[in-house]
């Protein structure tokens, strides 16, 4: 088996990816740009792109050894939301499933919970990883998300939980499966179901009465990396079933360079530990 490179200087890139299958490191090479276009052309027919096996083997282990190792330091949290994390329209009415705030729990860890010198924090933080993301997703510009808590996130929802619907405060959302459910588990989302003006409120109504048949699901093994723009499409993870741990990582990205996500949505998702962080902060401040 080919070992992983560690050594600081080394793109985790480089190191974590099957880069046989997908050249992302090499996408000026003939082969590397055909790549790239079926990547786009798929993101831009289906709202998203979807790469199995995307980390090779041995390095999906150490990926998923390190989380591990790891998540018992996680708070769990319970996090109550609506699907909008917060602003809701005025004018719906009052016993709409859209105002209604859904719960579920997962053992997390935030970003600053996540080590620079971790694997997955290597590999987040690889230009080359930021600006093939960017290019799947059309953009000009993309930033690895500035938010302290939320760039990057590991989490891990353990039989009987599930991943409420939601859509992301950032745009462009990657979803890393680091370790797969035995059963159920799956990530399920309705693509590019709004826009900054109008929402396919059928659809939404559809999936939030119950009704998953038009959900966008497909077989994930563990090693997976899907583009989406999570910001922009209604998505959640079916209830877990079997006694493994459904373990991801979340990487997210903003086209604004430097936009953080406001204190109320943090406290919200992150509950205590984030709110005496900024809380400590605030009053050292006043002190200062
Ligand atoms: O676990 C997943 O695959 C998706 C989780 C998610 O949507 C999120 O953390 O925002
Ligand atoms: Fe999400």
């Amino acid at each position: 088996m080919p070992e992983i490179i560690q050594d600081t200087d080394t793109d985790m890139v480089l190191s974590l990816v099957d880069l046989a299958r997908y050249p992302i490191a090499d996408l000026e090479s003939a082969e590397g740009a055909a790549f790239l276009k079926a990547c786009q052309d798929q993101m831009e027919e289906h709202g998203w792109c979807n790469l199995d096996g995307f980390i090779r083997p041995e390095a999906l282990v150490a990926l998923a050894d390190e989380s591990n190792a790891l998540l018992p330091t996680a708070d769990v949290l319970t996090i109550k939301r609506n699907i909008y994390q917060g602003a809701i329209d005025p004018s719906l009415p009052k016993d709409d499933l859209r105002r209604k705030e859904y719960t579920h729990v997962a053992t997390q860890l935030a970003d600053d919970q996540l080590p620079n010198e971790t694997l997955i924090q290597r590999l987040y933080q690889s230009p080359r990883l930021t600006d093939f993301v960017r290019r799947v997703q059309k953009k000009d510009v993309l930033h690895r998300c500035a938010d302290e808590f939320q760039a990057l996130n590991v989490v891990a929802l353990h039989p009987g939980s599930w991943h409420a619907w939601h859509y992301d405060t950032t745009e462009c959302t990657v979803t890393l499966l680091l370790q797969a459910a035995e059963t159920g588990g799956d990530f399920a989302f309705l693509p590019n179901s709004r826009t900054d003006e109008t929402e396919d409120r059928e659809a939404v109504d559809r999936l939030l009465a119950g009704d998953m048949s038009h959900t966008q699901k497909f077989d994930r093994g563990a090693g997976t990396f899907t583009l989406f723009r999570g910001g922009y499409s209604l998505h959640g993870v079916t209830e877990v079933e079997g006694s493994t741990p459904r373990v991801t990582a979340i990487m997210t990205y903003d086209e604004q360079e430097g936009r953080v996500i406001s204190d109320d949505i943090n406290i919200r998702i992150y509950g205590d530990r984030v709110k005496n962080i900024l809380a400590e902060r605030a009053a050292s401040s006043i002190n200062a």
